[in-house]
């Protein structure tokens, strides 16, 4: 294992499951390669070299962290990889470890998965409401918050603590994709949770990563469906509409 390792993050050109990956990344200073497949051209890369585990993984999806030697399949995966791999959780009680481990998945599959989904919507539910599926999962996520508020530390600003865990980089690109396709309907409820709304001040102001998003390194699709930019406004529409009401 060496002090310098060589990490190839290989997803789709989009922030989908691999953003909070990116984001820690960046924020961390570790050195990586962010392997994006295209997503503009019908996916002929990924349908190219799909069935090739070595790059898309043993169950042939993304994302895929090699570090060294070692490829890794699965978000969660990784993300326990990673915390073993960089020593993230040192003095970190094995309840709080096992916690931090499900605000990742919780985050990344509760609420980014499936708003990503919903842009997939006309494809995977032919006929389906997209509205009535936006308000569903603006439901499911507000529903989550109480949760995540009450797993916050009684000491240091992040959920790891004095300095963000990976769950904080997750549940990070998650509120930050709620917050812009469901707007100010989402960010007043969110803000009613006062550790909470501290919390996104804090990763909001971490000044690399505040400087990587800023500088226009992140994706601005979250998902790789080609006309999803055009569903922002719909998303928002309907979750405006529901508070209307
Ligand atoms: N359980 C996996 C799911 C991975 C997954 O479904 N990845 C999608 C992109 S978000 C994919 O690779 N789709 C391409 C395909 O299935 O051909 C995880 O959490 O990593």
């Amino acid at each position: 294992m060496s002090d310098s390792p060589v990490v190839v993050l290989r997803y789709f050109n989009c922030r989908g499951r691999a953003q909070g990956l990116r984001n820690f990344f960046a924020d961390s200073s570790i050195a990586f390669t962010d392997d994006r497949v295209g997503i503009d051209d019908g996916f002929v890369d990924w349908i190219n070299n799909k069935k090739n585990t070595a790059y898309s993984g043993m169950f042939a999806r993304l994302p895929v962290l090699v570090v060294d030697d070692c490829t890794v399949s699965e978000t969660l995966s990784i993300a326990v990889f990673l915390n073993e791999r960089f020593a993230l959780y040192a003095d970190t009680s094995e309840q709080r470890k096992a916690d931090l481990n499900a605000l990742v998945f919780s985050a990344c599959q509760d609420i980014s998965v499936r708003v990503a989904e919903c842009f997939w919507l006309d494809v995977t539910h032919p006929g389906a409401s997209f509205s009535d599926r936006a308000i569903t999962i603006l439901s499911g996520v507000t529903a989550l918050l109480p949760a995540y508020n009450k797993l916050l530390p009684e000491k240091g600003a992040y959920f790891g603590g004095n300095a963000p865990a990976l769950a904080d980089y997750f549940l990070h690109e998650a509120v930050d994709l709620c917050r812009t396709v469901m707007e100010d309907p989402f960010t007043e409820i969110f803000d009613q949770y006062d550790g909470l709304a501290r919390w996104l001040a804090a990763m909001d102001n971490r000044p690399i990563l505040k400087r990587y998003i800023a500088d226009g390194n992140r994706p601005t699709q979250f998902s790789g469906k080609p006309d999803e930019l055009k569903l922002w406004p719909q998303f928002a529409a309907a979750v405006a509409e529901k508070f209307a009401s």
